[in-house]
């Protein structure tokens, strides 16, 4: 039976290989069988109840980081993060729009990748995530306990931030690693003197110990490849950061052929404390550079933008024992590290086998200076030194790999659409799924520390076709929860998704629940136009300027008449939600505003203008169900000529 099993499992396997993602015919419901009611049992979460886990997924192309529950798979929230978003006003209203301030102005999108969550002790400890984007480079913080994004820094010297945004195992740092290479200092040269002339950096953003705030304390300029992925060390290895390159060949063009010359890239080494001890002995250099450091303030609601001036740069050359680089097959994607620290997997893209070195290894190779020649400076390691081992012709195209904490790893395979389980220490294949379809990144809970939560893992998928009811010609990108408790997983369902998901963090639900803010104390707003009571609002002209201080509470706005308002005004409406109980935000905006409404959580202040371009009665109303009287909760303004001579007034009940 067990043989018929098997045989059966490799035509599946085959056929899904063959067809491969294109292949609308490969039907999954064939396949499928997650329709058994077992499979239902698993992944419900009654009415009422709440899900065991949250799960961080990226929106990639979204710019957006969203919050599932799981097993269900149900949405919870869309925070908003590196791209505008109208339902929370955020990147609209006047408070968070300095969050999306960089050296290049005001970027109102972004692609982000990898959200990863703060550890304590190797263990995700649930009070931030960070999460990287890859185009304007920059890395966000989410405090989970607003599910905010409160600090995002631009990342200098830096192109495609794609290698980031991994935390070291008590959050020391959150690091970033560039994609693209480039000149530097950035310049007008040559696109064909690439070679030797780019350079990659590696940035290293310490994070505070109370708040998880970010300074970038360092990078390391590295030769011109491209850094792809990066995990930290844990446990053994705490202390070293992995990168893996592609492009070693640092080609400019063409790269799907010139970059794929070498019979090996690297994965580059980087000894963090060892760069902490040069920074220490002064062994770098400070260059000028230009990047933004914006900060939300939890009192005053608000956000400010820095331009940060410098940074200081560790020349790898010049700092010996700081990096080395570990041969590793084929422009390898995905990089990393097990739960224990000793094994690195470097996922070749185009490599048959699955390559893993030793860390342990690894030192004993740099202790016995066993190099195979340098490149840069940098010595590079006999490949036969470090590797562990080799899961042979596990499937087609590698991308990434989990590990459940029971001495199992997972790893994604694009080309052949499966997940694969295998074993660490004998590199034996165990089971594979398939994934409908095109599988990138998948996510266990804790995955990515030294404790996971190996009950389930999510895959999360490039392309659906045929999974999904048609919606146009997008269809929606998926995940898909798999339990993998027992020796062979076990698909039990799809979900939609925010943009293309990358990659996930997951948590026990536990850890971040008890943390969860109900509302804002009003008595700690410290926003420079709040009012506490309506005693207090009032409405000011400056010159042009009109700014209105409002208040909002089930169900009025206080005031709710206002005139003497002209056409040609800057009017600003600073609202503050006086509510002091869970789950009441409200909502305002007017017509004609050039910008979104405003969705201000109990105790909040936020602000948005209004440039009235038509004399009239205009009204106001609140946008989010609040009460039986919600429909009740709304007011006028009255605008009147340039030129008019009716002064302001504001009134309530009159
Ligand atoms: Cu999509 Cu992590 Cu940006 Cu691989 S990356 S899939
Ligand atoms: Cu307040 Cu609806």
């Amino acid at each position: 039976m067990k043989k018929i099993n098997g045989l059966i499992g490799l035509v599946i396997a085959g056929l899904v290989m063959l067809t491969s993602c294109n292949n609308s015919e490969s039907s999954p419901k064939k396949s499928g069988g997650a329709l058994k009611s077992s499979a239902a049992e698993k992944v419900y979460v009654a009415p009422g109840e709440h899900d065991e886990f949250y799960a961080f997924i990226s929106g990639g192309f979204s710019g957006q980081l969203s919050v599932y529950g799981l097993p269900s798979g149900r949405l919870l929230k869309v925070v908003p993060v590196f791209s505008q978003d109208p339902e929370k006003a955020w990147g609209y209203n006047e408070e968070t729009k300095p969050m999306l301030n960089t050296s290049h102005g005001f970027i109102p999108w972004d692609d982000a990748h990898h959200p990863d969550i703060s550890q304590t002790n190797g263990q995700v400890d649930g009070r931030y995530v960070y999460i990287n984007a890859n185009n304007t480079p920059r890395i966000a913080k989410v405090d989970l306990s607003t599910f905010e994004t409160t600090e995002i820094i631009e990342v200098p010297n830096s192109a495609g931030n794609h290698s980031s945004s991994f935390v070291t195992e008590n959050s020391e740092y959150v690091v970033a690693g560039t994609r693209f290479s480039v000149p530097f200092p950035q310049r007008d040269m040559s696109i064909k003197d690439y070679k030797g002339n780019f350079k990659g950096a590696l940035s290293f953003i310490k994070l505070d110990e109370e708040d998880g705030g970010m300074d970038l304390s360092f990078q390391i300029m590295m030769p011109g490849f491209n850094y792809d992925l990066s995990h930290p060390g844990r446990g053994k290895s705490h202390g070293w950061f992995f990168f893996t390159t592609y492009n070693t060949e640092e080609a400019n063009t063409l790269l799907e052929v010139n970059a794929s010359q070498n019979d090996k890239d690297f994965i580059a080494a980087v000894n963090w404390k060892k760069a902490e001890e040069y920074i220490k002995a002064g062994k770098f250099k400070t260059v000028p550079a230009n990047y933004a450091h914006n900060v939300y303030d939890e009192k005053t609601h608000t956000a400010t933008s820095t331009m940060k001036k410098e940074v200081r740069i560790l020349d790898p050359a010049e700092c010996p024992g700081l990096v080395y680089f570990l041969p590793t097959p084929k422009s390898p994607h995905g990089c990393d590290v097990d739960p224990s620290g000793e094994y690195i997997v470097g996922n070749g893209k185009l490599s048959a086998n699955l390559t893993v070195h030793s860390f342990t290894k690894m030192l004993k190779a740099i202790e016995d200076k066993k190099f195979d020649g340098e490149a840069y400076g940098i010595p590079i390691l006999k490949f036969e030194d470090v590797l562990a081992g080799v899961v042979e012709q596990p499937g087609l195209g590698p991308l990434h790999t989990e590990f459940d904490g029971k001495g199992n790893a997972y790893t994604t395979f694009f080309i052949s659409s499966e997940v694969v389980k295998w074993k660490l220490d004998t590199w034996e294949v165990i089971d594979r799924k398939p994934t409908y379809y095109s599988v990138g990144h998948l996510m266990i809970p804790g995955g990515n520390s030294s404790k996971p939560f190996g009950k389930y893992v999510i895959a999360m998928n490039k392309i659906t076709k045929d999974r999904y009811l048609p919606t146009g010609p997008e269809v929606t990108q998926s995940a898909q929860l798999y339990d993998i408790t027992g020796e062979k997983m076990e698909l039990l369902l799809d979900f939609p998704t925010i943009g293309e998901p990358h990659y996930a963090a997951g948590i026990p639900a536990d850890l971040v629940k008890p943390r969860s803010k109900q509302y804002f104390p009003l008595e700690e707003n410290e926003h420079e136009y709040a009012v506490k009571s309506e005693a207090e609002t009032k409405v000011v002209r400056k010159g042009n300027e009109v700014h209105i201080y409002m208040t909002m509470i089930r169900s009025h706005f206080a005031p709710d008449n206002i005139e003497g308002v002209k056409v040609g005004d800057k009017v600003y409406f600073h609202v503050t939600n006086l509510e002091q109980d869970y789950d009441v935000p409200h909502g305002i905006s007017v017509i004609g505003a050039n910008t979104s409404e405003l969705l201000i959580m109990p105790g909040q202040t936020e602000t948005f203008v209004w440039e009235p371009k038509q004399v009239g009665v205009w009204p106001f109303y609140c946008t989010d169900f609040c009460s039986a009287l919600h429909q009740e909760m709304q007011g006028y303004v009255r605008v009147s000529p340039k030129d008019s001579d009716i002064d302001l007034s504001w009134t309530l009940g009159e």
